[in-house]
C-alpha cells in the first residue's frame, strides 16, 4: 500500500474510532473560524456544553466576570451555544459560521432526530428564525415565468397539495477530512448528512403555476441569513439546480421538518430540499425562487465553491477556475450507525451491523460489509426506502474468528452497478464528493 493510501486509512479509522472527525493532520482546515490550533480545535471536538463553555472563555475576554446568563444574543450566536442547546453530541466544527456533525452512532435512527441533525451555516441564523417568527414571510417565484408568484406560508399550504417525504441531506463536503492532500473548509468527517422527514409542497407544482418558459435552464434561491460580515447587501449563499432537476417530484419546498415547523438552524420558516445534490441546494431560509435563462453565479455557485475539476487530475492539482463545473448528482454511499466504533463483541458469535445506505440517483441496489480489510465481502439486508430518496436500511451479522481487532467496511452498490471506493475518490481541490466506504472498529473478546 502506498504512503499516501496508508495514511489515508489510519486516519479513517483513527477518526471513526473517536467518533469525533480528523486529527487535523490531513485537512488544512481554514475558513471554519476555528482556525488550525491543535488545542482549540481538540476543545471543539469535546463538544457538549461544557466544550461551549471552553468556547466562550477563548471568545469573550473577561467572560469570567460575566453573570452567568447574560451573554448578549449576538456573541450567544457566535459561540452557538444558545441555539446548540437541544442539539446532542454533535461535533463542533466552527463557531462562526456554526457548523457542526453527528457521529455515526448517533445516526441510527431511520428517520433523523432535531438533535442528531448535522448544521450547515454559511452565515448567521436570521433574527426572525431565533425569534421563530414568520409574520408576513413571502416566497417570490419571478425570473423566465409567465405568471410570477408572491405566495404566503398559508397559501402554500391551500393552494398546493402537501407532501411528506424523508430525504437524505448531504454536505457536498461530507468526508472532505479524509481527502490527501487536505482541503480548506470544514473539516467534515462521515457526518454531513441525515434524513429527516420533510412536509410542503413540490417545487415542481409551484413552478407549474408560475408557468415556466421555454427560455429557463436554472433555479436561482435566495434567503435572508445574514453575512458573517453583518453587510445587509451581501448574500450569504444563492445556489440553484438546472430546471429539470427542479422539475423532478421528489423536490420540496418545506415548511417542516418532523413534523414540527422547520427549526431555526435548518431554514425557518420555509427551505427547499432538493434530494441527490450537495445539501448546499436545498436552500434555507427561503424567500425567493429566480428561474433564470443560463446557469446561476448566485454567491458560492462560482470559482471553486462546489464544483469539481472537468476532468481527472493528480491529488494536488492546482485546477485553473475556468475547469471547474458545478457538482451535480452526489455518489452512492453507506453508513455502519450500530455498533458504536471500538464496541466489544463475543468471539464465535453472531453479532449484528447496521446502517443506513443513500445515494444521490435515488436507489441503492445493494448493500455488503466486509470484516477482512475489503478481502472478502458478505451481502447485507437491505431495506427498499419509505420513497425515493430516504436512505435505506441495512443489516449484516458478523461472526469474528478469533479474538482481537477487526474493521467493519461498509460498502453501497446503487442502481448502476456503481460502489463505493475503499479510499478516497477523485481528489479535487475543495474536497467534495469523498464517498469513501466507512469503516468502523470492533473488538473481539
Ligand atoms: N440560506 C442558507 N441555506 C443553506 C445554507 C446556508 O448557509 N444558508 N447552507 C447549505 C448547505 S452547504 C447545506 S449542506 C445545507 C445544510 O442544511 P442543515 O444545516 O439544515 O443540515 O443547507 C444549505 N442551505
Ligand atoms: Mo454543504
Amino acid at each position: 500500500m502506498s504512503d499516501q493510501a496508508d495514511r489515508e486509512q489510519n486516519e479513517g479509522i483513527k477518526a471513526v474510532e473517536s467518533g469525533a472527525g480528523d486529527t487535523g493532520a490531513t485537512g488544512t482546515g481554514t475558513g471554519t473560524g476555528t482556525g488550525t490550533d491543535p488545542a482549540r480545535r481538540a476543545f471543539l471536538r469535546s463538544t457538549g456544553a461544557s466544550a461551549f463553555g471552553a468556547m466562550l472563555g477563548m471568545t469573550i475576554p473577561f467572560q469570567r466576570n460575566l453573570p452567568a446568563g447574560l451573554i448578549p444574543v449576538a456573541l450567544a450566536q457566535d459561540t452557538g451555544q444558545a441555539m446548540m442547546a437541544e442539539k446532542d453530541g454533535l461535533i463542533v466544527l466552527g463557531d462562526r459560521p456554526l457548523n457542526a456533525e453527528t457521529p455515526a452512532h448517533l445516526l441510527d435512527d431511520d428517520i433523523t432526530p432535531y438533535e442528531h441533525m448535522f448544521i450547515r451555516m454559511n452565515g448567521l441564523v436570521p433574527q426572525n428564525a431565533l425569534d421563530s417568527d414568520a409574520s408576513g414571510w413571502m416566497l417570490t417565484i419571478d425570473g423566465e415565468v409567465d405568471n410570477p408568484l408572491e405566495l404566503s406560508i398559508d397559501d402554500l399550504k391551500s393552494r398546493f397539495e402537501t407532501v411528506t417525504r424523508a430525504m437524505v441531506l448531504e454536505c457536498g463536503g461530507n468526508g472532505r477530512a479524509f481527502f490527501n492532500p487536505g482541503a480548506s473548509g470544514n473539516q467534515w468527517t462521515t457526518g454531513a448528512v441525515g434524513c429527516p422527514e420533510w412536509t410542503g409542497v413540490r417545487l415542481a407544482d409551484v413552478l407549474a403555476e408560475a408557468g415556466v418558459r421555454d427560455s429557463a435552464v436554472y433555479t436561482a434561491h435566495y434567503g435572508n441569513d445574514v453575512h458573517l460580515s453583518g453587510d445587509p447587501e451581501k448574500e450569504v449563499i444563492s445556489r440553484g439546480v438546472p430546471i429539470d432537476k427542479a422539475m423532478q417530484e421528489d423536490a420540496l419546498i418545506a415548511w417542516a421538518m418532523n413534523g414540527a415547523d422547520i427549526p431555526a438552524l435548518h431554514g425557518f420558516p420555509l427551505r427547499l430540499v432538493i434530494p441527490g445534490y450537495p445539501g448546499s441546494v436545498s436552500q434555507k431560509y427561503l424567500n425567493r425562487i429566480t428561474i433564470r435563462d443560463q446557469e446561476h453565479d448566485g454567491a458560492k455557485m462560482t470559482g471553486y465553491s462546489y464544483r469539481l475539476p472537468a476532468y481527472p487530475v493528480a491529488p494536488g492539482t492546482e485546477v485553473p477556475e475556468s475547469d471547474m463545473v458545478v457538482m451535480t448528482e452526489m455518489p452512492v454511499k453507506s453508513l455502519v450507525t450500530f455498533p458504536r466504533t471500538g464496541t466489544e463483541v463475543a468471539t464465535g458469535e453472531a453479532a449484528e451491523i447496521r446502517g443506513h445506505a443513500w445515494a444521490g440517483n435515488g436507489d441503492v441496489a445493494a448493500m455488503h460489509v466486509s470484516t477482512d480489510f475489503g478481502q472478502t465481502w458478505q451481502e447485507a439486508t437491505l431495506e427498499p426506502p419509505p420513497n425515493r430518496f430516504a436512505w435505506q436500511r441495512w443489516r449484516a451479522e458478523v461472526t469474528l474468528p478469533e479474538a482481537g481487532y477487526y474493521e467493519v467496511w461498509a460498502r453501497a452498490t446503487d442502481a448502476n452497478g456503481v460502489s463505493q471506493p475503499a479510499t478516497t475518490p477523485g481528489w479535487n481541490p475543495r474536497g467534495y464528493g469523498n464517498n469513501m466506504q466507512h469503516r468502523i472498529a470492533l473488538i473481539a473478546v
